[in-house]
């Protein structure tokens, strides 16, 4: 059981807040669609070295971001893995079944994959951001677009939203991708998942407050 009455999510404070770049966001999607209050809160990088020494002398083993911090005190960390917890304390975002939760896991691995070569190759290099462009970018379209295929979309489970869905997003956002870069299926998973009510009230906060 996991008490989701105060949440508080952890990440980084890169300069644009609220914030809609990183892997913070994959959770602060699923909070705000599945309507979950919580506190988002952002550390400065140059903080981040002290309050993680201390959190690892506290018990906080991985040592990195996001986290989830629950009213009992306890801390939730990597980002897949709190995206599996919410879902399963919430009943909801990773399907019926073995098969679902399978594909579900397989997208959000992908994601991850992805996310790893663009964290290195547009922020961490950015020299390397048009070669990322032009030759990984295509490649991890593809690759998540034939999963958006298998079940008729407009989510990988088919009619049904899940987790992964919300990292597939995420990446397409983090990568700024626009609609005329996107195969049929991932183009569609964004227009649906931007019109999902509680993301689209979200969205709307976070554009007015650029
Ligand atoms: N696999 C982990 C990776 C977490 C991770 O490396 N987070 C980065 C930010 S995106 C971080 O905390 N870096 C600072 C540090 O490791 O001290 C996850 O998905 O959460």
């Amino acid at each position: 059981m996991v008490d989701l009455s105060h949440v508080k999510l952890h990440y980084f404070d890169f300069g644009n807040v609220p914030t809609d770049c990183g892997r913070g966001e994959n959770i602060k999607l699923l909070l705000e669609d599945a309507g979950i209050s919580h506190e988002y809160i952002l550390h400065k990088w140059q903080d981040w070295p002290k309050v993680r020494d201390e959190w690892i002398a506290s018990g906080y083993t991985a040592g990195s971001l996001p986290v989830i911090e629950t009213a009992d005190g306890k801390r939730y960390s990597c980002t897949t893995p709190i995206a599996r917890l919410l879902s399963r304390q919430l009943g909801k975002y990773y399907g019926k079944n073995i098969d679902d939760e399978h594909l579900v896991d397989s997208v959000a691995d992908l994601a991850q994959d992805w996310y790893y070569r663009f964290a290195f190759d547009s922020w961490l290099r950015p020299d390397n951001r048009e070669k990322h462009l032009q030759e990984d970018v295509p490649f991890h379209l593809q690759r998540l677009e034939r999963y958006y295929e298998l079940r008729d979309g407009p989510y990988v489970l088919g009619s049904e939203i899940s987790f992964a869905d919300f990292q597939t997003y995420h990446m397409i956002t983090d990568e700024k991708l626009k609609p005329k870069d996107l195969p049929p299926r991932l183009a569609a998973l964004v227009r649906t998942i931007e019109e999902r009510p509680n993301i689209a009230k979200y969205m709307k906060k976070w554009s007015k407050s650029q």
